[in-house]
C-alpha cells in the first residue's frame, strides 16, 4: 500500500514546474500501478497548447476557471467539476482565466520529469 500526502510530495523532486504550471506527481511508473496521478496548478492568465500524442490523460477541475479549445476550434468552459479526457490525442489548447488545479490521470504512466516539448508533447520514456 501507497500512503502519501501531496505537502510531502510538494517538497520532493516529484514537484515539476514549467513556465505555465505545476505539477504534483502523487504517482509515478515506479509506483507499479499503470497510471501516473498528478495535482496540476495552472497559472491564472496562460495559454497553453498540448498534445499527449503518446498518453491519454483525464483532467478533472478541482478549482479555478478557465476555456479549453479543440483543434476544430470547439471551446469548453472548465470549471470545477469539469472532466475533460483526451481519448484521441487530442491536441488543444488551454486559457486559464484564473489560477486553475487538476487531479490529472495518465496512461501510460509519467516516469517523473516530463515537460512538454516545442509541439506540446510529454516523451515516451523508458517505463
Ligand atoms: C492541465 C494540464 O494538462 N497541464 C499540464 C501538466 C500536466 N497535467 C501534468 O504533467 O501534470
Amino acid at each position: 500500500m501507497i500512503v502519501r500526502s501531496l505537502s510531502e510530495v510538494e517538497k520532493s523532486p516529484r514537484r515539476v514546474v514549467a513556465p505555465n504550471w505545476e505539477s504534483a506527481r502523487i504517482l509515478l511508473s515506479s509506483d507499479g500501478m499503470g497510471f501516473s496521478f498528478h495535482i496540476t496548478t495552472v497559472y491564472a492568465g496562460t495559454e497553453t497548447h498540448m498534445w499527449y500524442r503518446n498518453h491519454l490523460e483525464a483532467v478533472y477541475c478541482m478549482e479555478g476557471e478557465g476555456e479549453l479549445e479543440a483543434q476544430d476550434g470547439t471551446r469548453h468552459l472548465i470549471k470545477p467539476g469539469t472532466l475533460y479526457a483526451l481519448d484521441q490525442h487530442d491536441q488543444h489548447v488551454l486559457r486559464a482565466r484564473t489560477t486553475m488545479r487538476f487531479a490529472c490521470v495518465f496512461n501510460p504512466p509519467l516516469v517523473g520529469d516530463e515537460v512538454h516539448d516545442a509541439e506540446g508533447v510529454y516523451p515516451l520514456k523508458e517505463q
